[in-house]
């Protein structure tokens, strides 16, 4: 990544190679079924208390006068807004669960945003759409089918229990996708593609889950 220093990159190739042995020796699976109906905690996760930051050590500052969110791919009405038309749009509020692929869970958190409904009509996804790509400005990209994205309690988040998010937990925007592992949840959103076609993102083409369930241990692929 340019401007990045020495550092940085080498905490970010460690962080990435760790992950990436995680991923192909199966760890934390457990193999047991738990279902949201009658538990609170996916199989193999235990709950935390704190908000653990988790990303590639890379926390983009962005300007919010240069600050800019890019709708496009298979929508009729392709957008790019800048801060004060996002905020314009109508806010909402969602309260659900954190669970991080490693193994972290936290709960009750209470998100507010833009809700994915919201984003959906104002956009419109032609009927060939059945994919959305995210990314960001720290180059993370991540990958869901839309319909687990046009969820009810996902949103593109700016604050969280009230407060706008910190740099470090994605601000000033982040996806928040929470029945899926965490590394779905984008931080720093900067453009969102909806296409016909799946296109794995960053872990996902580094050992991870291409689907990301929770409750079905969907931690990585293979
Ligand atoms: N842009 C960006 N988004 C990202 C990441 C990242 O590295 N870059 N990491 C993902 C991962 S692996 C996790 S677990 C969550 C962590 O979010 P948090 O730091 O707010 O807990 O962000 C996800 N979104
Ligand atoms: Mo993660």
């Amino acid at each position: 990544m340019p401007g990045q220093d020495n550092e940085t990159g080498q905490f970010r190739d460690k962080l990435i190679r760790r992950k990436q042995e995680w991923a192909a020796e199966g760890r934390l699976l457990t193999g047991r079924k738990a279902r949201p109906e009658s538990e609170r905690l996916p199989p193999g996760q235990r709950e935390v208390k704190t908000w653990p930051v988790l990303d590639l050590g890379a926390q983009p500052r962005i300007d919010l006068k240069l600050w800019r969110l890019t709708v496009d791919g298979l929508v009729e009405n392709p957008v790019t807004l800048d801060w004060q038309s996002f905020t314009d749009l109508p806010q909402s509020e969602s309260v659900s669960d954190i669970h991080c692929v490693t193994a972290w869970s936290r709960y009750d958190n209470r998100w507010r945003g833009l809700a994915v409904a919201d984003l959906l009509e104002l956009a419109r996804p032609k009927p060939e759409a059945k994919f959305v790509l995210f990314q960001s400005y720290d180059t993370y990209t991540t990958n869901l089918p839309l319909e687990e994205f046009a969820v009810p309690d996902a949103l593109l988040a700016t604050h969280w229990e009230g407060e706008p998010l910190t740099v470090e937990h994605g601000g000033p925007l982040r996806v928040l996708v929470p029945q899926l592992y965490f590394w779905k949840s984008a931080k720093w959103i900067k453009r969102i593609t909806f296409a016909a076609e799946d296109q794995p993102g960053f872990w996902e083409v580094r050992g991870y889950h291409n689907h990301g369930d929770p409750w079905e241990e969907e931690r990585y692929s293979g």
